[in-house]
């Protein structure tokens, strides 16, 4: 929590249109280089031999990998993200969520940055068994019967558990992409990042504007501001009262749920540290900070260390 305050935005949103200007200047240069040389007949001749050499490429690539992800072993997961973030291990709750419920339950697993995205379009995904996994959730649910994981809960408690879960997954994440991505207009990127690839800086306008569309499409983008903040601290509020003096969500005992509601409460202070959701947890609901700081030293004793760059350990 500490490194928080020295990370500052070094981009802004005008460098992202100059990186596209650049870029499509280039191209319009290189087409018209090419076509003067060469002809226009010969040179989409050119482009088609191109993609073609490229979709080959890529092909041998992705064959190859799944060879090195097959070879991690039996029962062992390789779970597919997006690269370490600054602040913290990932940018993305949901790659929080899946490697805290891995350390949670033991079960070992390999990180792979080479492709983030899987069979859903989403990051994360895993390759268990030889098998392609997608959506957090499902595959915490799958691995939970594969090990035959002891769940200790009364099912009254099985049934808030799954209220929390959603409430975190599939609502208040709404929200704060609000903030990310309307409000912020992704600067969190730069942000959450070390190296922030190029082709993701010159996407970076159309992303906001796809998730803007997203948001839109799924309600939360439809308030104003000032009623998605209303209804994120009610969600927020709702953890609060519910977790009260407790030392994790269900009691004494670390349990999946926590993993769930740990990874988007850290989310939240470390990846969202200038926006106004940050005092809601920090401040105004202090238990919950207190909370992150518990499941982080259960779960992360290194988490520092899995920042990008590392920070000493504390
Ligand atoms: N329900 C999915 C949500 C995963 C998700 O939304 N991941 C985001 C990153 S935080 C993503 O991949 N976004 C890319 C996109 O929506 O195209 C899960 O639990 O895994």
């Amino acid at each position: 929590m500490g490194a928080r305050a020295e990370v500052r935005v070094t981009v802004s949103e005008g460098w992202h249109w100059a990186g596209i200007l650049a870029f499509l200047t280039a191209v319009a240069l290189l087409i018209g280089t090419l076509r003067l040389c060469f002809g226009t007949l010969t040179l989409v001749t050119a482009v088609v031999l191109l993609l073609g050499v490229f979709k080959i490429c890529s092909c041998i690539t992705k064959a190859k990998r799944r060879q090195r992800w097959e070879a991690a072993g039996q029962d062992v997961v390789v779970l597919h993200c997006s690269n370490r973030g600054r602040l913290a291990p990932s940018m993305s709750p949901f790659v929080i969520k899946l490697e805290s419920f891995l350390r949670f339950a033991g079960i070992p697993y390999q990180l792979d940055f080479d492709e983030p995205f899987g069979p859903k379009g989403k990051t994360p995904w895993v390759t268990f068994n030889g098998e392609e996994l997608a959506d957090s959730q499902l595959i915490l649910e799958r691995l939970t019967e594969h090990f035959n994981l002891r769940n200790s809960l009364t099912k009254e408690l099985q049934a808030i558990a799954r209220a929390f879960v959603v409430m975190m997954d599939e609502h208040l994440i709404w929200g704060l992409r609000v903030w990310r991505y309307s409000i912020d207009c992704g600067a969190g990127f730069y942000e959450c990042h070390l190296h922030v690839p190029f082709i993701v800086s010159v996407a970076l306008p159309f992303l906001c504007w796809r998730m803007r569309r997203a948001l839109w499409h799924q309600g939360m983008g439809r308030h104003t501001f000032a009623q998605v903040q209303s209804i994120v601290r009610k969600d927020l509020t709702a953890v609060s009262e519910f977790l009260g003096e407790r030392r994790y969500l269900m009691g004494e005992e670390l349990d999946a749920v926590d993993c769930v509601v740990f990874a988007h409460l850290a989310n939240i202070v470390y990846n969202y540290h200038r926006s106004p959701f940050y005092v809601i947890v920090t401040e105004e609901l202090p238990n919950l900070a207190g909370y992150v700081k518990r499941v982080r030293q259960r779960l992360w004793p290194d988490w520092n260390k899995c920042l990008d760059p590392p920070l000493p350990s504390q």
